[in-house]
C-alpha cells in the first residue's frame, strides 16, 4: 500500500497555522535544528515563545531522553528565528518523512535558511574529538528517502537536483565567522547510517572508502527535505569521539553528548554570530 499519509499536505498546513497563531505574524529568517548535546543554543534565544511539539497538532514527538521537545522562537544576533530544541531520529522508530516533518512545516513559516548542527563520530583522521565540522555534502547509507510515497507538489519536483543544497553562501558566512571566533572549522563529508547502534570498524572503514570524513545517525533526511522545497542548509558537526576502530576506545553515549557539552558556548557563539550575518 502506498504512503498516502505522508501526502497529506493539509495536515503540515494546520501545523504550520498553529504556530504562525503563536508567532503574531513574525516570520522567523531562519530555522535551527539543534543536535544532541547542542542545546545551549536555544538558551541564547531572547524573548523566547516555547511551543512544545506536543501542542503541535500532527507534529511528532520527541523520545529521545536528553532532548527537550519544543520550538523556541525568538532573537538571536538580532534576527527571528525558530529553533528546535529536540529532533526526530529515525532509529526511534519514525518513518523517515516524520523525521523531516518539521522542515516542510518551516517552507509553511515562510523560512528559506536553516541551520542544522549534530554530533558525529570522526572518521577523517586530521579531527579531533570537539571539532566543528562543516558538512559539504553527505553519502546515505540507507535505501530510504523522506520523500519516498506521493509526492506533494506543493513542497516540490518529484524528482530535483541535490547539488546546491549545502548553500556556498551560507558556507562563505560560517567560515567568516569561526576566523572571527579563532574557530576552526574544517569541511567534511557526512555519512548517514541509521543507527541506533554505533558503527562497526569495518563499517568505518567502508564509510571512509566512499569519502565520508563524519558518521552521525541524522541531519540527512532533514537535507533531503530542505533541497527539494528550496530552503539554503547550513550544517556544522561536533566531533563528538572518533569513530570505531580509529583509536580503538569504546563508544558511549555520556562520550558523545559530553564533547558538545564541553564546546557548547563556543559553539553557541559561532551560531550567534552566523545568524547575525545571513
Ligand atoms: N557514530 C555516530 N559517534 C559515532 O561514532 N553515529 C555518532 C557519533
Amino acid at each position: 500500500k502506498i504512503n498516502y499519509k505522508k501526502s497529506d499536505y493539509a495536515q503540515y498546513v494546520e501545523s504550520a497555522d498553529y504556530i504562525k497563531k503563536k508567532l503574531n505574524g513574525k516570520i522567523p529568517e531562519a530555522a535551527i535544528i539543534l543536535g544532541s548535546g547542542l542545546g545551549e543554543h536555544a538558551d541564547r534565544i531572547t524573548d523566547a515563545i516555547i511551543i512544545p511539539y506536543r501542542e503541535i497538532p500532527n507534529f511528532p514527538l520527541s523520545t529521545v531522553s536528553y532532548q527537550k521537545g519544543e520550538l523556541v522562537c525568538g532573537y538571536l544576533g538580532g534576527k527571528y528565528v525558530i529553533a528546535m530544541n529536540g529532533r526526530f531520529h529515525y532509529y526511534e522508530g519514525w518513518e523517515m518523512w516524520q523525521t523531516a516533518y518539521p522542515v516542510f512545516v518551516f517552507k509553511l513559516l515562510g523560512i528559506d535558511k536553516m541551520i542544522i548542527t549534530n554530533a558525529a563520530g570522526g572518521i577523517n583522521e586530521s579531527y579531533t574529538p570537539g571539532d566543528l565540522v562543516r558538512v559539504k555534502d553527505h553519502v546515505k547509507l540507507s535505501p530510504d528517502s523522506p520523500l519516498r510515497g506521493m509526492n506533494i507538489p506543493e513542497f516540490g519536483e518529484r524528482f530535483f537536483d541535490m547539488q546546491s543544497v549545502y548553500d556556498k553562501e551560507l558556507a562563505a558566512i560560517a567560515h567568516k565567522s569561526a576566523e572571527k571566533y579563532n574557530i576552526s572549522l574544517c569541511e567534511g563529508v557526512y555519512g548517514y547510517m541509521s543507527g541506533p547502534q554505533y558503527e562497526t570498524p569495518a563499517e568505518i572503514k567502508m564509510l571512509k572508502l566512499l569519502g565520508a570524513d563524519l558518521v552521525g545517525m541524522s541531519t540527512v533526511a532533514e537535507i533531503i527535505a530542505a533541497a527539494q522545497c528550496r530552503i539554503k542548509i547550513l550544517c556544522i558537526s561536533c566531533v563528538s569521539n572518533m569513530a570505531a576502530g580509529i583509536t580503538g576506545a569504546a563508544i558511549t553515549e555520556e562520550e558523545v553528548l559530553e564533547a558538545g557539552k564541553k564546546i557548547a558556548s563556543s559553539f553557541a557563539s559561532l551560531i550567534t554570530d552566523i545568524v547575525k550575518n545571513i
